[in-house]
């Protein structure tokens, strides 16, 4: 029987795990899936971690959330198929639910699944290499709870351990004599040390627009967004400004110089500089290298890897769409594994990314995140048309008009954006209206966002 090794049980690794139980619950034959995750429990990012830096074990902290996350994209943009979220709450939920909630609904579906039995936990994948001659990989793991490392053989290997977890940590100059709180924000827990504090947040993307509205819900004395390429652009409040990229902080270790000739002293210096794709333990020639894209390239259809096609990488592109993006590839990849999908030649696939890759290409030219999305979606379409997923290509091109309303909620009211609701297209049912707003919403919990 063919082996499996599925590297992660995140949201991606649980997808991958979740479409080969739904074949099996189908009455085909599925491979021996073995996955390897280096937690002491699945769901990724999504388990909130105290702790920074190292683990209990001494290996890097994967989960960078902090208390008070709620999703930043309307739930109706990644409901699992076949496990909408009201047969997980038991009734409509509002459409901007919390990261503890997220987290109970995707590990409500593992677990409904019974595939808690083919993980092993506390187990970090230290080396993935492939033998031409045999036909298999080797993977080198290390079980962290007896201290053993072993290996084992595999026919095929899916790479699901994220990339959002290893922080991209530019360096300004003078950053080595700031004498307030500086961190990235993988190791940010929690706003409230900010609070009453002049703030500075770099970068401008997801985490940035995210790290700073935190910081203004929670009583930031000032948040000041520093820019490398463009403002982020929302009509932000007035103890909120834009400003073009730190040059560098001033001798007296608080004021921070800007492009243009802005200065200001800090508290607090937040970098949101995004994150890493880094994957040391799989050997030269089967390892990604590239950038946060919507559209990386070596990976046929996203996900094959085609320098050796036994190889799969699951949720590597930059996302709009997670949880159900991720259960569209997952369906995909199960079903070349099982030989349903027939990969056409190396020149093909390439040919048939490179295709992908333009116009990815001319869509980040617009700079319109509306057009990304929609590039996303099309993506989406493309894989689900090709499996039994449940979400068909007409489902997703619903979709779209979500990514659109999300855009035009956030330019109306950035801080009030979470309030809106969408219908999923999974049960046609409307979400539910928050009790309370986001802004004055300070419990994450299950039981209060459920209630
Ligand atoms: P991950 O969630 O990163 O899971 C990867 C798993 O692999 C982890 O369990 C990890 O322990 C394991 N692993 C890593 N290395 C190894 C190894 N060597 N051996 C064994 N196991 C290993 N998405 C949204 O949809 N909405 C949001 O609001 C949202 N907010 C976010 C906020 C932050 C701060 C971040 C960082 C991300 C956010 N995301 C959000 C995106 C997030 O990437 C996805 O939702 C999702 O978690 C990706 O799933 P994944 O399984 O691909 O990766
Ligand atoms: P992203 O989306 O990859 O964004 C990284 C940001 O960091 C982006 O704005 C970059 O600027 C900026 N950046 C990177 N390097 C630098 C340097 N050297 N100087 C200044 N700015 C820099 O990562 P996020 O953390 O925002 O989002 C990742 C996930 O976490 C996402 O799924 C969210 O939901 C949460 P640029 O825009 O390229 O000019």
């Amino acid at each position: 029987m063919k082996r499996v090794a599925i590297i992660g049980s995140g949201p991606s690794g649980l997808s991958q795990m979740r479409a080969f139980r739904s074949a099996e619950e189908k009455g085909a034959q599925i491979p021996e899936i073995v996955c390897f995750e280096k937690q002491s429990d699945w769901g990724g990012l999504w388990n909130y971690n105290w702790r920074t830096g190292m683990d209990a074990h001494g290996e890097p902290v994967h989960a960078g959330m902090y208390r008070n996350l709620w999703s930043n994209g309307p739930k109706e943009c990644l409901e699992l198929a076949d496990y909408p979220f009201e047969e997980h709450f038991g009734k409509p939920i509002a459409s901007y639910p919390t990261r503890p909630v997220l987290a109970d609904y995707i590990k409500g579906r593992a677990e409904k699944s019974g595939i808690r039995k083919w993980v092993r936990f506390n187990t970090p994948v230290r080396m993935v290499t492939y033998s031409e001659a045999r036909s298999k990989f080797t993977v080198m793991v290390h079980d962290r709870m007896k201290d053993v490392v072993y290996s084992e053989e595999f026919d095929h290997v899916v790479v699901a351990t994220g990339h959002f977890s290893i922080p991209n940590v530019p360096f300004f100059e003078g950053l080595d004599t700031f004498r307030g709180r500086l961190l990235h924000s993988h190791d940010l827990r929690d706003v409230v040390e900010f609070i009453d504090q002049d703030v500075l947040v770099v970068g401008r993307s997801f985490s940035a627009e995210d790290v700073a509205s935190q910081c203004y819900k929670f009583g930031a004395k000032s948040i000041t967004i520093s820019y490398r390429s463009n403002p982020v652009g929302y009509n932000w409040p007035d103890n909120m400004t834009e400003v073009p990229l730190l040059e560098r902080v001033e001798a007296n270790g608080r004021t921070c110089r800007f492009k243009g000739g802005f200065t200001k002293d800090f508290d607090a210096i937040i970098l949101c500089t995004g994150y890493l794709h880094d994957f040391p333990f799989m050997a030269e020639g089967l390892r990604l290298k590239t950038e946060n894209r919507f559209w990386p390239m070596g990976l046929y259809e996203g996900v094959v890897w085609e320098s050796n096609p036994k190889v799969f990488y699951l949720g590597m592109q930059d996302q709009f769409y997670t949880f159900f993006l991720f259960d569209a590839q997952a369906w995909f990849v199960r079903d070349v594994i099982m030989g349903r999908v027939v990969l056409p030649s190396g020149e093909e696939m390439a040919a048939h990314s490179r295709k992908w890759k333009v116009v990815e290409e001319k869509t980040y030219a617009t700079q319109d995140i509306v057009q990304m999305i929609w590039f996303q979606a099309d993506y989406i379409k493309e894989l689900v048309a090709q499996t039994d997923y449940p979400l068909r290509p007409d489902d997703v091109e619903k979709t779209k008009q979500h990514g659109l309303e999300w855009k035009l909620n956030k330019d109306e009211n950035i801080m009030g954006f979470r309030d809106q609701v969408f219908r999923s297209v999974v049960t046609g049912n409307m979400g539910r209206k928050l009790d309370t707003p986001w802004l004055t919403a300070f419990d994450d919990s299950v039981e209060s966002y459920v209630k």
